[in-house]
């Protein structure tokens, strides 16, 4: 099999679970019987790095995405697996990382001297909401955040003060208040083994 990489794109409130699902996911990809090259993209590496001069206004949200999503999109393209994780609380954003890898030109191809309009139609993009009510994740607040923006010190913060978009056909919807992490790996493990992605 021709190894192709993809995006696996996890969307949620802050507190929805979505870093513990993200590390282990890398960790159960990185394993056997999968030995993937599988990469985290989150808050630690890439805000305080190349997004260190984005906050949190709906453009500095929109600009942090399209950034990941370009970075994700060049981990994909080079055979690992990008797994992204932040909050990506508009739809138009998500649609735009999805349409990047659509479009994306395989390193492979372009070798091949083809015409780079996305080679066999691009780069697997998986949309995967990590689906919880702001009720739990206020409830959760592992980090105090949600009492910070209740008391107006945050001020736009998603769920509370800032909007989040729920994905409308997100290809893996996990519900966080009825799933532990290791039966949301399986989840997706399990969909990316049903498509041939593994
Ligand atoms: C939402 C905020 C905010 C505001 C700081 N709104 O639980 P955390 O702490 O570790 O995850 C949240 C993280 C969100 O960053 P993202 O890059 O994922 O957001 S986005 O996709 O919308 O660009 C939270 C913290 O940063 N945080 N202020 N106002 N979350």
């Amino acid at each position: 099999r021709k190894q192709s990489g993809l995006t696996i794109w996890l969307t949620g409130l802050s507190g929805s679970g979505k870093s513990t699902i993200a590390v282990a996911l890398e960790q159960a990809l990185l394993r056997p019987p999968y030995n993937l090259h599988a990469y985290r993209l989150d808050g630690d590496n890439i805000r305080f790095g190349l997004n260190k001069d984005l906050a949190f206004s709906p453009a500095d949200r929109t600009e942090n995405i399209r950034r990941i999503a370009e970075v994700a999109k060049l981990f994909a393209d080079s055979c690992s697996v990008a797994i992204t994780s932040f909050i990506s609380p508009y739809r138009a954003d998500r649609d735009l990382a999805r349409k990047l890898h659509q479009e994306a030109r395989h390193s492979a191809d372009a070798a091949d001297g083809e015409d780079g309009e996305g080679g066999e139609g691009g780069l697997p993009f998986i949309e995967v909401w990590v689906d919880v009510s702001v009720e739990e994740a206020e409830r959760r607040d592992p980090k105090g955040l949600y009492k910070k923006a209740r008391e107006g010190i945050i001020k736009d913060f998603t769920g509370i003060s800032a909007p989040y978009e729920e994905p409308l056909r997100p290809e893996i919807h996990i519900r966080s208040e009825e799933t532990g992490v290791k039966d949301a790996v399986k989840q997706v493990v399990a969909y990316l083994d049903a498509r041939g992605l593994l």
